[in-house]
């Protein structure tokens, strides 16, 4: 095997070998490709320093601040909201809730911070190191939002890791704290409705796993389409948070189609429904403060269950909208971690933590331990460099379009990607319109896409509103329009207009009915064999089965990509994004106790066959990698 790997060896081939290309090519004695992790990593690696990572369009690694984690205050975890879960159940923790004088926190940096700042992009890793001192130094927060919404595909698809890890490494960690995920009822955490078995086995495991708070939303509001996800939820015993989706503004009498009694009625719905804690989901931050007082303090009076405020900062206004519906009596509200909040983003943890400071409802939050966590974040964030998405002020223009927070930068993005961005203004006024001719609908995850999409491509094809209603002129309709006026998406409040509806179908019947209950169940464990074949393994275990139900591509694709790369999740963000200088060295934990010791040595010239060399030194002993230079 040597003399084979000698003679096949390019340098060997060229005859620019020399008496000590022997010992000073330690590859040579590789005899066969060991995949074992250290290889995968090393491989990963050695493709990030020679072709850079796919998504990072400067390669040379800003100057970044170590992101420290602070001391524990306490030697033991203390008690927190979860105790009380475990101990009581779900109906205890709503009831604690509502009795409460202070303002209960929900920290969501480690979903919907992220999810609306950087593409979703923060990997386990930096969530996993901080978790700890979350459990002991803020053991007074409600829940850390931390799971759900869009980071379930984003790990796969683009971190190449499991999310289900990343949940279980959580879970461990704060075992005094509650968990929270984002839940899009039958559309689980996907863009599609699935058949209801595989949205209740994906409660099931979500909350076998680690979730405690479920908060369900449906974007279009139909409570009918969440009753299976709130059933399944109720079933697993965690608290169950059904959501209101807030858009428009009640104060005005032109949006009269969701008005105050709207809302009300819908709380009611949603009590009926079984949901132990009531959410407001104001997901574009749409929400202004005297509506908030208006809102707030009916659905205390009218529902009267406690409730839990969402909102997004986009028009740089929603930490007064936070403190009026704090002063009406909302029981909980989202806020994000100092650097992971403003702008598209929740309002500020800390700024919230002070502004209540010394007044009936503080919330028992240090603030100088909120500066040691967020100290840890600041340099966090700036890991994450690649994905910011430029936007630095805030936006009034959202009264405009209603983009959700998370829609706002990536729809932008979409633009700039197709050559549209000097028309922003024109596409925003699109969406508007688009709304506007959809009936007036709910803009979230995946009808705010389904608007988007029309927007943009309006926009690209030089059409106007009045073009695609009449009925007369061809229009090319995107795929998520059609699925939306098919009814598969479910039906909107108020119904489709008909004239518009008619012509996206061109003669077909849409459906009338909850979509999950024209879907045929899924067969599970066939499914469950069908994986295992792929993936050429004896068992699959529930987690991966339903990562495979809710992304059948994605899920392979990570895995294809697991089998070269290996346990990725381990590096540190900045090796991740940017590979390793030579003289660097890093540590990575690919099991308990287990570390690799990886120091990079040197990066060789790549060859005329486009191969290059990477010599690192793994746990002290010397190992090359050889990879194809893209470049
Ligand atoms: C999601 O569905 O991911 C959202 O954050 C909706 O607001
Ligand atoms: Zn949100």
């Amino acid at each position: 095997a040597f003399v084979i790997n000698l003679l096949k060896h390019p340098t060997f081939l060229d005859n620019t070998y020399h008496t000590k290309f022997i010992d000073q090519t330690p590859d040579l004695f590789d005899f066969k490709p060991r995949r074992d992790r250290a290889t995968k990593i090393l491989t990963y690696l050695s493709d990030v320093i020679i072709n850079g990572h796919p998504e990072v369009a400067d390669p040379v690694r800003p100057a970044l601040a170590r992101a420290v984690v602070p001391q524990n205050k306490t030697p033991d975890v203390p008690r927190g909201a979860r105790n009380l879960l475990i101990e009581q159940g779900p109906q205890a923790v709503a009831d604690w809730m509502a009795d409460q004088k202070q303002l209960l926190i929900t920290d969501t940096t480690m979903r919907d911070g992220h999810q609306s700042l950087l593409a979703t992009r923060m990997r386990s890793i930096d969530m996993v190191n901080i978790a700890d001192t979350y459990a002991h130094n803020l053991p007074e927060l409600f829940s850390v939002e931390c799971w759900g919404g869009a980071t379930f595909d984003v790990a796969y698809r683009f971190l190449h890791e499991c999310p289900w890890q990343r949940l279980r490494d959580l879970r461990e960690r704060m075992p005094n704290l509650m968990t929270q995920m984002l839940l899009r009822s039958s559309n689980g955490v996907g863009y599609t409705n699935y058949p209801d078995n595989v949205v209740q086995e994906f409660v099931r495991q979500s909350a076998e796993t680690g979730i405690d708070v479920f908060r369900v939303f449906d974007p279009l509001n139909w409570v009918e389409n969440m009753r299976l996800s709130m059933d399944a939820v109720l079933d697993s015993g965690k608290l169950l948070e059904g959501v209101i989706c807030y858009t428009g503004d009640i104060l005005d009498p032109d949006r009269a189609k969701y008005d105050l009694k709207y809302y009300v009625d819908m709380g009611k719905q949603l009590k009926e429904a079984g949901t132990h804690v009531l959410g407001l989901k104001d997901m574009a931050g749409l929400l202004k403060p005297a509506a908030a007082t208006a809102l707030v303090t009916a659905l205390k009076e009218e529902v009267g269950l406690p409730i839990h405020f969402h909102t997004h900062d986009t028009s740089g206004m929603a930490g007064a909208s936070i403190l009026a519906a704090s002063a009406a009596g909302v029981d909980a509200v989202d806020v994000a971690m100092d650097a992971f909040s403003g702008g598209t983003s929740q309002p500020c943890l800390g700024s919230m933590v002070e502004a209540l400071r010394n007044t009936e409802r503080d919330t028992g939050i240090d603030i100088a331990t909120v500066r040691d966590i967020n100290d840890y974040w600041a340099a966090i964030r700036g890991h994450y460099a690649a994905y910011e998405s430029g936007t630095s002020s805030p936006a009034s223009e959202v009264y405009l379009h209603e983009m959700p927070g998370g829609q706002f930068t990536n729809l932008k993005a979409q633009a700039r990607s197709m050559g549209l961005e000097s028309r922003w203004l024109e596409i925003a006024k699109t969406y508007a319109d688009v709304n506007h001719a959809f009936g007036d609908v709910i803009k979230v995850t995946p009808i705010a896409k389904t608007v988007g999409d029309m927007a943009l491509s309006m926009v690209s094809a030089g059409l106007t509103i009045e073009d695609v209603l009449n009925p007369n002129k061809e229009v090319a309709f995107p795929e998520s329009v059609e699925t939306f006026f098919k009814g598969e998406v479910g039906q909107p409040y108020g119904g489709f207009p008909e004239a518009l509806q008619k012509k996206v179908l061109r003669g077909r019947t849409p459906l009338e009915v909850r979509p999950g209950s024209v879907l045929p169940a899924a067969d599970l464990e066939a499914e469950r064999a069908k994986l295992a074949e792929m993936l050429d393994v004896e068992h699959v275990d529930n987690e991966d089965l339903n990562g495979y139900l809710m992304y059948p591509k994605v899920f392979t694709d990570y895995q294809a990509h697991h089998k070269i790369n290996g346990p990725v999740r381990t590096l540190p963000t900045e090796n991740f994004l940017y590979g390793m200088q030579p003289g660097e060295g890093i540590s990575c934990e690919i099991d308990p106790g287990k570390t690799l010791e990886i120091q990079l040595i040197a990066v060789g010239k790549t060859d005329e066959d486009g191969q290059a060399r990477v010599f690192f030194e793994l746990n002290g002993q010397p190992r090359t990698i050889r990879v194809t230079d893209s470049n």
